[in-house]
């Protein structure tokens, strides 16, 4: 059996939203792994045929200088195949697929975890930006199959979207580098997943059902699964 290991990680408190998703779904994968994932079609390849899986959890700081160390070192100790990070994107109507991570963070933005949400919304307002690497790329690609990942989304019925990039906050400083990471480490897929709100009632509002995330993360990683095992020579990235 071939064994790939997988990371899911995600963030614990996060000022002004009761649930984080990315914390409920990372551990939602780690102790469930991919049950309840919908047989394959007969002419479809399973990914997990033969596969040996084993997904881990991460729980980040919501803190440009804590949430990178925490999810190095569990790099370091477990040595996956696959990371995938998520984390909330409040605004968003549905999954978002990131495409890239940017050169980018907020001035000062490490206290803001300890403001109330108007002031968070004014210090982001008025936050002048600079480069999170002054030596490094403009940005990175993602190194997830985004197109196979949101043309399965369509089978399923699991509303997304591809999205340029995960703001200026923690999650694309994160997503950076991860991705910078990655860069000198050929053999790993990574890449980032914003959620939105969890919303349980499936209406017109902003949000998904948590089940509805949890199925879309599993997506994720069966889908980067089988790039992993048969990379295709198409572009991944467009869909
Ligand atoms: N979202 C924040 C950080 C933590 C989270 O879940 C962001 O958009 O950067």
């Amino acid at each position: 059996m071939e064994q790939i290991k997988v990371i899911v990680a995600g963030y614990d408190h996060y000022e002004g939203v009761d649930v984080n998703p990315s914390y409920q779904v990372s551990q939602a994968l780690a102790e469930h792994g991919m049950e309840g994932m919908r047989p394959v079609g007969p002419t479809e390849e399973d990914p997990l045929e033969g596969v040996d899986l084993a997904i881990s959890s991460v729980t980040m700081s919501v803190s440009f200088a804590k949430a990178w160390p925490i999810l190095h070192e569990a790099i370091e100790r477990v040595r996956p195949d696959i990371i995938i990070a998520t984390g909330l994107k409040r605004r968003a109507r549905g999954i978002a697929m990131e495409r890239c991570a940017v050169n980018l963070k907020e001035d000062d933005a490490d206290d803001r975890e300890n403001l109330g949400e108007q002031e968070s919304r004014d210090a982001v307002r008025h936050a002048s930006r600079q480069p999170i690497d002054p030596q490094g790329p403009a940005a990175y690609w993602t190194r997830l199959p985004l197109r196979a990942i949101l043309h399965d989304f369509g089978t399923c019925g699991i509303p997304a979207t591809l999205s340029s990039d995960a703001g200026t906050y923690v999650c694309n400083a994160l997503f950076y580098n991860l991705l910078a990471w990655a860069a000198g480490h050929k053999d790993v897929l990574a890449g980032f997943v914003s959620l939105p709100l969890v919303n349980e009632s499936g209406g017109q509002e902003c949000g998904l059902p948590l089940d509805q995330q949890i199925q879309a993360v599993r997506e994720v990683v069966n889908e980067t699964i089988r790039y992993y095992r048969r990379p295709s020579s198409s572009p991944i990235l467009i869909a």
